[in-house]
């Protein structure tokens, strides 16, 4: 079953056209933006909410990746472990660890960068998870659900679940 953030914090009801922007940073493809479109796609079919890109300053939703220490009190750790964290509305932060061996369509992101599948990351996955926090759901116990604290290493899971779209429809 799905759950909320304590409080059930989320973005307010005069709030439905969310923006979102990418950090500027190196290797920041257009094959990168494409998965993050769909993985907002994905929940703005359920509900009256939108997203569209825009500058990272004035952006209400800002995506990053970031090694080790990044200054906001939750380092991520290297490969594996911490993949991603995302900050319950309204803050809006949304960031990867740019230590992951991040996979798009089972490809690796970074050209030339080859390692095992046991330490593959789907992003498109994780994206889709994140924006589930960024909207403001917890965490599921429903196994196929988006929002079940678990996924196997190198796999794909990025339909929403009828729990992830009953929790989310609470929201808005
Ligand atoms: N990051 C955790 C997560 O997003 C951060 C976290 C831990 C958290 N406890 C929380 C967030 C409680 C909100 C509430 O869940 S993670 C997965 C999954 C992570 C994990 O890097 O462990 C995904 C990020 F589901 F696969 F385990 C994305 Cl998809
Ligand atoms: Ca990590
Ligand atoms: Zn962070
Ligand atoms: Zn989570």
């Amino acid at each position: 079953h799905y759950s909320f953030f304590p409080g059930r914090p989320r973005w307010p009801a005069n709030k439905r056209d969310l923006t979102y922007g990418f950090l500027p940073q190196n290797g920041l493809t257009d094959t990168i933006k494409i998965v993050f479109s769909r993985a907002f796609d994905r929940w703005s079919e359920v509900t009256p909410l939108t997203f569209t890109e825009t500058s990272f300053q004035s952006a209400d939703i800002k995506i990053g990746f970031f090694a080790g220490d990044h200054n906001d009190g939750e380092p991520f750790d290297g490969p594996m472990g911490t993949l991603a964290h995302a900050f319950s509305p309204p803050a809006g932060h949304f960031h990867l660890d740019g230590d992951e061996n991040w996979v798009i369509d089972g490809m690796p992101i970074v050209d030339g960068n080859f390692f095992s599948i046991l330490s593959a990351v789907d992003l498109e996955s994780v994206a889709v998870h994140e924006i589930g926090h960024l909207l403001g759901l917890g965490h599921s116990s429903v196994e196929d659900s988006i929002m079940f604290p678990s996924l196997e290493a190198g796999t794909r899971r990025v339909e929403l679940a009828n729990d992830d779209i009953q929790g989310v429809q609470v929201l808005y």
